[in-house]
């Protein structure tokens, strides 16, 4: 896949001068998502396209492709009638690239999506961590403040993807209304990002939002998060590539959704008359062990028959317990999850079944080793 590093500075998806004032005399919408390349930013693209938007997506470089998730939505720039989905390299720990690409894109909504967003590897890289998903969203929303100053372009709407992980400690149900008590640098990072949007909103009048999504899977879920980790593991277990699954803290609970409902909702947070900060959650929490004992039994095994507990995936600091209230949402956004706990369990299954099942194909070929395994 190409990307598009050399995007024109004027041209059909720039901004007309009536645009600029805050009336799009564009055909379409235009979005700028930051982590694109992610779960959330490949659902969600996936949503913006389906309702007419262009689509403009922040890359960062790196040595392997890393847009497997959105290749199957990806046309040729070349072919300019029918890309609407656009890719330009920027990184969050770079202002200079957020600016250049606020001010050429001329976004009518940014969604903040990008992060290191693994909560145990933020205690190994704590810095790193701060640095993009603490500083890198002051960066992005300085810059969306300053294209604003400078064009007056002042209907730009800015959704800022926060986290469940900032309530931390906190006991449930966790609402708007909850105290923060973060229990990881990621999860404190988050909630830096999470008011330095509360206070672009209130000193500069920017109309920003944060989503505080609890945890949310689907088959695209990166396969050292929990989740995908169990799945993957049923599938190649079933299908005789692995035997053993090595794992953590079995007892931690979490309000698990589905990804694919939960970018609708972000979406939804900008089309209201005012910008505001909602929980987006299923109102239902489950422990790890309830994931295993769904995923394994819907293949027929046994999840104590492989299941190994291994320290090293043991965090310095746990979040026991997370369930969310999301009734703010639901009343003012109208909006409610569609993919309930076991029929998204066996929907991360089914989809890993069948990429086992492709492994399998090669690892019998000699082509790969059944021992790489996530
Ligand atoms: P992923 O880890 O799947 O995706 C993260 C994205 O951020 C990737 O596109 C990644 O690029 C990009 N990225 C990482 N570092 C940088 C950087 N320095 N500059 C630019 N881009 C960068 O996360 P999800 O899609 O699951 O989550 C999306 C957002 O929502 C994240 O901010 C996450 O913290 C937050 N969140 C997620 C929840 C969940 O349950 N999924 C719940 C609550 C919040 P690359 O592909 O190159 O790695
Ligand atoms: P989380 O997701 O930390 O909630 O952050 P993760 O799937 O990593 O952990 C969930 C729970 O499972 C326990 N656990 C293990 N976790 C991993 N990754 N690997 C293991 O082997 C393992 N064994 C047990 C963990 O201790 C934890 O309690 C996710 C991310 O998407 C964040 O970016 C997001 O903000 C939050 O969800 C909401």
């Amino acid at each position: 896949m190409s990307v598009d590093s050399d995007a024109p500075r004027s041209g059909s998806w720039t901004d007309s001068p009536a645009a600029a004032n805050g009336t799009s005399g564009r055909s379409h919408r235009v979005a700028l998502i930051t982590g694109i390349t992610g779960q959330d930013g490949s659902y969600l693209t996936e949503f913006l396209l389906g309702k007419d938007y262009e689509v403009h997506g922040l890359i960062r470089r790196s040595s392997n492709f890393n847009t497997q998730r959105i290749n199957h939505i990806y046309i040729d720039p070349h072919n300019t009638h029918k890309a609407r989905m656009k890719l330009h390299y920027a990184d969050l720990s770079d202002a200079s690239s957020l600016r250049r690409w606020i001010d050429t894109i001329q976004p009518d909504e940014v969604y903040n999506l990008a992060a290191q967003s693994h909560v145990a590897v933020s205690f190994e890289i704590p810095d790193y961590t701060a640095d993009v998903v603490a500083t890198g969203a002051l960066r992005l929303l300085e810059a969306v403040r300053s294209h604003v100053t400078a064009t007056g372009r002042s209907h730009i709407r800015y959704y800022q993807a926060g986290s469940s992980e900032m309530f931390g400690s906190t006991p449930p149900p966790q609402s708007e209304t909850t105290p923060f008590h973060p229990r990881s640098p990621y999860a404190a990072s988050k909630c830096a990002a999470h008011w330095y949007t509360v206070n672009y909103r209130e000193a500069y009048g920017l109309f920003a939002c944060n989503g505080i999504l609890f945890n949310h899977e689907s088959p695209r879920r990166g396969e050292n998060f929990v989740t995908r980790k169990i799945t993957r593991a049923v599938g190649r277990i079933k299908i005789g590539l692995q035997n053993k699954l090595f794992l953590g803290n079995l007892q931690a609970s979490r309000d698990w959704g589905f990804a694919g409902d939960y970018v609708e909702a972000m979406w939804m947070m900008l089309q209201q008359e005012k910008p505001d900060d909602y929980v987006v959650a299923t109102e239902e929490s489950h422990t790890v062990e309830e994931f295993l004992e769904v995923a394994f039994s819907y293949v027929g095994l046994n999840w104590q028959d492989h299941v190994v507990i291994d320290k090293r995936y043991f965090r310095p600091a746990e979040v026991d317990n997370l369930k969310g209230d999301s009734s703010k949402a639901r009343n003012v956004l109208g909006w409610k999850p569609k993919v309930g706990f076991e029929q998204l369990v066996k929907m991360m299954v089914d989809e890993d079944m069948e990429m086992a099942k492709r492994e399998k194909v090669l690892v019998d070929a000699g082509y790969m080793d059944a021992q790489q395994q996530p």
